[in-house]
C-alpha cells in the first residue's frame, strides 16, 4: 500500500506522481497544504514522518521515504520492470545528472521556503524576488538546453520513452510557467515538456489534476 503526501503545486511531489503513474501504481494521496494557515508541513504530525516539513513523503507498508529522487528510484527497483532509469552505467549517469541539474541546482533556490525567507526575514521587495527567481531558472536552463544538445535525447530528454529526467524537468518548466516565464528561448526543453504534456501519465500528475488543487 503506498500512500503519498502530496501538494499540488509541489515540484517536488510532482515528479512522484508522474514516476507513480509512469509506472502504473496505485496509491493514495495526503494532501499537505503548504501555503495556508501556516503550513501543515510544519505540523508535529508531518514532521514526524518528514523532519525537514517538506513535500513529498512516500510510505510503502509502514516505511517511510523522503526526498523524490530517492523515491523515485525506490519505485523504479521495488517495482518493476524498472523504466525510469536505463540499464547501461553511463545512459543512467547521464539521465542521472539532467534530473539533478534540476532538482539540486535550480529547484532548491527557487523554493517556497526560500522565497518566504527573501520576502519576510530578508525583506526583499518582490520585482527582486521575481529577478531571483528567473536568474536561476536562466542559468539552469541555459546549461540544460546545451546538454540536451545530443543525439541521446529524442522526444524526452533521453531517448523516447519518459524517465528520470523528465519527472523533474517538466515539473520544473510548470513551475517556472506558474511565474509567467516563456520558455520559448530553451526549444529543447520546450519541446519535451509539449510531449511529455501529450501522455496520460503526465497529465494524471499535473497540478490541476489533483484533489486538492484550487485556482
Ligand atoms: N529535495 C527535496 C525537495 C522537497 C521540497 O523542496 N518540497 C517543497 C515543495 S516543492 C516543500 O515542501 N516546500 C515547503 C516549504 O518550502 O515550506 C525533494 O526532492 O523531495
Amino acid at each position: 500500500m503506498l500512500t503519498l503526501y502530496s501538494y499540488f503545486r509541489s515540484s517536488a511531489a510532482y515528479r512522484v506522481r508522474i514516476a507513480l503513474a509512469l509506472k502504473g501504481l496505485s496509491f493514495e494521496l495526503i494532501p499537505v497544504e503548504l501555503v495556508r494557515h501556516g503550513g501543515e508541513q510544519h505540523s508535529a504530525a508531518y514532521r514526524a514522518l518528514n523532519p525537514q516539513s517538506l513535500v513529498p513523503t512516500l510510505i510503502d507498508d509502514g516505511v517511510i521515504l523522503t526526498q523524490s529522487l530517492a523515491i523515485m528510484e525506490y519505485l523504479d527497483e521495488a517495482y518493476g520492470p524498472a523504466l525510469l532509469v536505463p540499464k547501461d552505467a553511463r545512459a543512467r549517469a547521464r539521465v542521472r545528472s539532467l534530473a539533478q541539474m534540476v532538482a539540486c541546482d535550480i529547484h532548491p533556490l527557487d523554493n517556497l521556503r526560500v522565497l518566504r525567507w527573501l520576502a519576510h526575514d530578508m525583506q526583499v521587495e518582490k520585482p527582486a524576488r521575481d529577478q531571483w527567481y528567473l536568474h536561476w531558472i536562466k542559468t539552469g536552463f541555459d546549461a540544460l538546453e546545451a546538454r540536451l544538445q545530443s543525439p541521446e535525447t529524442g522526444l524526452c530528454s533521453h531517448g523516447d520513452a519518459p524517465g528520470l529526467a523528465d519527472c523533474c524537468l517538466i515539473p520544473q518548466v510548470q513551475n517556472a510557467r506558474s511565474h509567467s516565464i516563456d520558455v520559448s528561448p530553451w526549444p529543447t526543453i520546450k519541446r519535451i515538456a509539449e510531449h511529455c504534456n501529450s501522455l496520460a501519465a503526465f497529465q494524471a500528475a499535473h497540478p490541476d489534476a489533483q484533489p486538492d488543487a484550487t485556482s
